[in-house]
């Protein structure tokens, strides 16, 4: 077994990317929310070619969400608050997929890797409280559905279910996590499970009060 070093995923990095993405007046700063999922893809790809799927679906969000502020109206595109306001006020959200050569906005596309984030809360948590025999396909599988899973049509459904067969061995997984069985362990998800849950409020909390956090 290869050891865990610094260029690999290290889930401190995933907790400081998400905790300095809040600014004092709980706002989110894109870019540093984007970089904590870049941290989560280093996890998805350390889990193997299975996952590509998945690693590939967050790729093309944060593209666009990059793209968008690359764009001619890139300050705009600075914090999560900042976007809203934008898009909101020139008439740019759409919630239906635009034809290939029209990005999509930044509101629809951010709320799909929002909801995917309280999947990680509810999973990070089911793992922290889980013991040696619990199996990682069932804890994925809870967490799907009580959250992302209820976004998603019957066929991404089924794709979702063949990779949390797939997902590995707890031991394994705590592995690739690179961490150990241990009551530290425990305590460094638990970190991560709030701060994770704090960046989620605050931006569900965000839509709410633009009346879009349920649209599809
Ligand atoms: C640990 C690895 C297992 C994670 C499994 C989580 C369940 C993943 C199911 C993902 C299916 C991806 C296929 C494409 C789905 C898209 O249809 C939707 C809606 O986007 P639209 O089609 O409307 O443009 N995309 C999403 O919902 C974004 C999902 C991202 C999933 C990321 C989960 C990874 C979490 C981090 C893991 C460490």
């Amino acid at each position: 077994r290869e050891k865990c070093d610094s260029s690999k995923f290290q889930i401190k990095h995933v907790h400081i990317a998400f905790q300095d993405c809040v600014t004092k007046n709980e706002d989110i700063l894109l870019e540093r929310y984007l970089e904590g999922w870049a941290e989560l893809q280093k996890f998805i790809n350390a889990l193997g070619i299975i996952f590509g799927f998945i690693a590939d679906e967050v790729s093309s969000k944060m593209k666009i969400i990059s793209e968008h502020q690359q764009g001619v109206h890139g300050r705009e595109y600075v914090s999560m608050q900042s976007m809203i306001d934008y898009e909101l006020a020139n008439n740019v959200v759409n919630f239906k997929e635009l034809p290939s050569d029209r990005l999509e906005s930044g509101c629809r596309t951010l709320l799909r890797l929002h909801r995917a984030l309280r999947w990680l809360q509810l999973f990070l948590n089911k793992l922290r409280i889980s013991s040696e025999n619990d199996s990682m396909s069932v804890i994925g599988a809870d967490s799907y559905h009580q959250s992302l899973g209820k976004h998603h049509g019957w066929f991404v459904q089924r794709a979702a279910g063949i990779a949390f067969l797939a997902l590995p061995t707890r031991s394994d997984f705590l592995h690739i996590l690179c961490v150990d069985d241990s009551k530290e362990t425990k305590a460094k998800l638990w970190n991560a499970v709030n701060v994770i849950g704090r960046v989620y409020n605050i931006t569900q909390h965000m839509y709410e009060r633009s009346y879009i956090a349920n649209r599809v």
